[in-house]
């Protein structure tokens, strides 16, 4: 089997093939070399020695983005280390649950949140040491090191891993169910890149990624490590909760080519007062993380003036898979399959949909697969079968290969005994100039069966009127599809990644507490 390290492939082939002082991340108004990050990699290999952590440990990374976490995720990886990024986004609880089923080793941690340290520390007996980069300030159960006391080190070696062994692990964010941990290869990073990068985004040493998707995500993570490294090319970096105004004055700083963001994200920009040429030095805009409305999809390419494509990936593959391009577009799809992957639809009982125009379950096969679940042999079996992946998705497939996405299988509607799609009906919603955001579920009526109920939150400065949205629903969807009910509220809950959860809604609507 030949040797292969992640960490390698993504930074080590660039100073030795001799662009080490190439700009690898700004950050705050920084640039970071690709020869500063290996020597701050190698401060983390020595301190993991040292603290006697080897091939195989845990390693919990609460980061915000920033240099220090490019640095901890690759010197684990180079060390053979499993580094898991958390999401900054979510409780001490939830974190907690997570350090208890990883059982890692050491927990490297920014000092905002050094309040959960101890949380994490109950829950998590295995944990030996914990890293605070930043001064933290206050006594803990177990003293942290700061970050500003490892000390430099000389070079340290690249660890004897294969393709196949665990690189990382990402906890996925399911909107129902406790989270998992996806286990991913050393080969998965650099076989997103060669996929969806190389040929979709066609990246190169000149771009400048922005990403408004944090680290912690498998869509971050590629947007602002695998691919800019991957590339040679320069991350741009923000460790701040992002908002539309911050990563606006980000754009006009430091001029990025390629901007990635989520579909909620797309539609807050474009609820800004932002100059049309404010996007004037991206080349392409990629949206991923659930469906992009064709509607905003056409105002936002219109209005800023390039391509925006809209894909989709899980953490389960690490990252897209079903993709618009930059040559075409088409509003309302995710595309047609990244070259390298394969795809296909399957009925309730595993057998293929080949007919096009018939919605089925999307399975997916290809070289970023993860490897399995840790300790969920059961889901592991339900998700991974035959080298493919059950995402849990309701597409179909037109006879030219384009793939619209319908709704998670859960999330379907069947009102009147036929099929309604969630996420057609809010794209109806959100094309209406009053509403910013929508969310369609399905809920019993009092003969018990299923009606399409939409909420709606009105934009800035609007008030949504609902016998007016009803009006224009009527004139745009077939009857069995139209909302039976229309709620303005406030705001729609969500997940810590931003998905809003039907599930909730639909829970408010049983208790009668919408
Ligand atoms: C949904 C989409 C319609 C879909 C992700 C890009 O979202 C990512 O990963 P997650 O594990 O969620 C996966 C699920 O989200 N979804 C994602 N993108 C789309 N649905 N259109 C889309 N464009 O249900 C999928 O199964 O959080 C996205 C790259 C890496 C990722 N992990």
């Amino acid at each position: 089997m030949d040797i292969y390290n992640a960490a390698e492939w993504m930074l080590d082939r660039h100073v030795a093939e001799g662009r080490g002082d190439a700009v690898a991340i700004r950050c705050q108004n920084r640039s970071t070399t690709y020869s500063d990050v290996l020597a701050d990699v190698w401060r983390v290999q020595a301190l993991l020695f040292e603290l006697g952590i080897s091939a195989g440990h845990r390693v919990l990374l609460v980061l915000n983005d920033d240099p220090v976490f490019a640095a901890w995720f690759l010197g684990t990886i180079r060390s053979a280390v499993i580094p898991i990024p958390l999401s900054t986004m979510l409780m001490a609880k939830d974190l907690a649950f997570i350090a208890a089923d990883a059982e890692p080793e050491l927990i490297v941690i920014s000092a905002e949140y050094s309040d959960f340290i101890d949380p994490i520390l109950a829950a998590a007996p295995s944990l030996r040491h914990v890293v605070v980069t930043e001064a933290a300030g206050r006594m803990f159960t177990i003293e942290p090191l700061t970050w500003a006391d490892v000390p430099t080190a000389a070079e340290c070696s690249v660890a004897a891993t294969t393709r196949d062994d665990a690189a990382f692990w990402l906890y996925s964010s399911g909107t129902t169910g406790m989270p998992k941990g996806v286990i991913h290869r050393h080969a998965n990073p650099q076989a997103t890149f060669d996929t969806y990068a190389s040929q979709v985004l066609r990246i190169s040493s000149d771009d400048r990624c922005l990403s408004v998707a944090k680290l912690f995500f498998a869509f971050g993570l590629g947007n602002s490590l695998t691919f800019p490294f991957g590339a040679g090319a320069t991350a741009l970096l923000e460790p701040r909760r992002p908002t539309p105004q911050l990563m606006l004055e980000h754009v006009r700083l430091e001029r990025p080519t390629l901007f990635f963001a989520s579909p909620g994200f797309v539609a807050a920009l474009l609820d800004t007062d932002a100059d049309d040429d404010a996007f004037a030095s991206v080349r392409a805009t990629v949206t991923a993380g659930e469906a992009l409305p064709a509607d905003l999809q056409r105002r936002f390419s219109e209005r800023f003036g390039h391509p925006v494509l809209d894909g989709i990936g899980s953490t389960e593959a690490l990252h897209i898979f079903l993709s618009n391009t930059l040559d075409t577009q088409r509003p309302g799809t995710s595309g047609t399959v990244v070259s390298g992957y394969s795809a296909r639809l399957c009925d309730d009982s595993g057998a293929e949909v080949v007919e096009p125009d018939r919605p089925g379950y999307l399975n997916v096969r290809g070289p970023s697969l993860a490897a399995g679940y840790w300790r969920r042999a059961e889901a592991s079996a339900a998700a991974f079968e035959d080298g493919w992946l059950r995402t849990g998705d309701v597409y179909t497939r037109s006879t030219d290969d384009h793939w619209t996405f319908l709704g998670r299988n859960t999330d379907m509607i069947k009102a009147g005994g036929i099929w309604v799609s969630p996420a057609e009906v809010e794209g109806v919603l959100v094309s209406h100039p009053d509403v910013l955001e929508a969310a369609v579920v399905g809920s019993r009526n009092d003969d018990g069966l299923e009606e399409v109920v939409g909420f709606v939150v009105a934009r800035a400065g609007r008030v949504v009127d609902v016998d007016v949205l009803n009006a224009y629903c009527r004139g745009l969807m077939a009857s069995f599809k139209r909302p039976r009910r229309l709620l303005v509220v406030n705001s729609l809950p969500k997940t810590a990644t931003g998905k809003i959860q039907r599930f909730a809604l639909r829970a408010q609507l049983e208790t009668g507490q919408p």
